[in-house]
């Protein structure tokens, strides 16, 4: 019934906010006051900014949008918007201390349920099939991931713990050839899909082969070992001056003991490279590099989807590729289970029909397209989102990492970033156009 169908969905939303806050404690309850306030890299905020903007944008959107109550801090707003300082600017500014923000969440969150349970989920297009709630749980995961990567760039003692990411359960290499003909891309239907995801349309695209599985930290070994770093035909020429200028060498977090033994900096501990995992860490412009070595190139952003949506037996395009139903462990690395990417062929069940592996999870992936709007698009709740991002420098990059949160992960989300950073968990696979004999 009706009615029951409106508590279903009221539960969940309670459990994916709860979730989400569950994981902004444990990224933040495990340092002490200091490491919150500092800044651990220019590119990232401080901590405890992280944690008042989440309960900020929750106040915005739950509290005063959806619920129309009294604001609970309104002298507070300008402090936490994005828009109004750049991240390097906001250690500097009067922010609320580590117990000020969490009492501030707290309070926030309380009242966020409070309208849960006052909302009929129904009324207007903000709340309708819970929306403003999904978009506001999906913002929390999102900041979350972004804390996830301040943990791997601050120095000290590991303060995050995890078990290990699975091995291979099956081999998986080469590529796979995806025909010509119609998919459809973006979505209609989802209900916590955000408006650059949207909408719905149709998309035709020449027959192409995308790899089976993202680059491997072996795969990129060979790439570095034949002097990939070195060789300027490789690079663009945005690419190569920024190899230069910050003298790339080696995907962030590598170090080498002089020898041939890599080693990777993970979140404090440092481990052996492992050669079957996807390689992370890289930015767009070494994507592209390692693309040109191998004589292949980054897929559109187009073909990403249809590989990892377009069903041949039905014509129709899945949520994920194993289907419609939601990941859990055995589809996809996601939700920081495990704090590094898995190796390649952990996850048989979650490959696509035509046997693409490990689209979902791992490694956010690099695409060759910007982040642009799609035809008709509307933006909603607010054109700050996405719309004031089009057409600027960004590269989209596609199916969630280790660190990504379902809620904030289908075959539809749509990540993007400038093409110089890798602080974030990306990686990328290889595709190509297909030869004559081959179509
Ligand atoms: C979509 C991941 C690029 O982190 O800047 C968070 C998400 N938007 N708060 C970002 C977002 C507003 C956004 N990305
Ligand atoms: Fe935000």
């Amino acid at each position: 019934t009706d009615h029951s169908d409106t508590e279903r969905l009221r539960e969940r939303i309670a459990r994916v906010l709860i979730r989400a806050r569950e994981r902004t404690a444990g990224l933040t309850d495990c340092l002490d006051e200091g490491e919150l306030v500092a800044q651990h890299s220019r590119l990232m905020s401080p901590l405890v900014w992280d944690l008042a903007h989440i309960g900020n944008q929750e106040e915005l959107w739950l509290v005063r949008d959806v619920g129309g109550r009294e604001p609970v801090r309104a002298d507070i707003d300008q402090l936490y918007d994005a828009f109004r300082h750049p991240r390097a600017d906001r250690p500097a500014l009067p922010l609320l201390d580590p117990a000020e923000a969490r009492e501030y969440t707290g309070t926030v969150r309380a009242k966020a349920l409070d309208v849960l349970a006052d909302s009929d989920l129904r009324s207007d297009r903000l709340i309708s099939g819970g929306f403003a709630f999904g978009m506001i749980a999906q913002h929390e995961q999102q900041h979350d991931e972004t804390m996830l990567a301040t943990h791997q760039l601050r120095t000290g003692a590991p303060a995050l713990a995890a078990s290990p990411a699975p091995t291979a359960a099956v081999p998986v290499s080469g590529e796979i050839v995806i025909p010509a003909g119609e998919f459809t891309m973006g979505t209609a239907t989802d209900p916590w899909a955000l408006d650059n995801e949207r909408p719905a349309h149709p998309v035709r695209l020449p027959g192409f082969a995308i790899d089976a599985a993202p680059v491997t930290n072996a795969q990129y070994l060979e790439f570095i070992a034949d002097g990939g770093y070195r060789r300027r035909e490789l690079w663009s020429e945005r690419g190569w001056a920024h190899r230069v200028e910050v003298d790339l060498n080696a995907p962030q977090f590598w170090e080498n003991d002089g020898g041939n033994n890599w080693w990777r900096r993970v979140f404090g501990a440092m481990t052996p490279l492992r050669p079957r995992q996807p390689v992370v860490h890289v930015c767009w412009f070494e994507a592209e590099a390692y693309a040109n070595w191998a004589g292949k190139r980054l897929p559109t952003e187009a073909e990403w989807e249809k590989a990892a949506r377009f069903d041949p037996a039905t014509g129709r395009s899945r949520r994920f590729p194993w289907g419609d139903a939601d990941p859990d462990e055995s589809t996809a690395n996601l939700g920081q289970r495990h704090l590094e990417p898995a190796e390649v062929g952990a996850y048989p069940a979650g490959a696509s029909p035509a046997g693409v592996h490990q689209l979902i999870g791992d490694v956010w992936e690099w695409t060759s397209s910007g982040f642009e709007r799609y035809p008709e698009f509307e933006w909603f709740p607010y054109p700050e989102y996405s719309e004031v991002f089009f057409g600027g420098d960004y590269r989209v990059l596609r199916g969630g990492s280790f660190g990504t949160d379902e809620v904030a992960c289908r075959s539809t989300f749509r990540n993007w970033d400038h093409p110089i950073r890798r602080q974030i968990f990306s990686g990328f696979r290889l595709a190509r156009d297909l030869r004559s004999d081959e179509r």
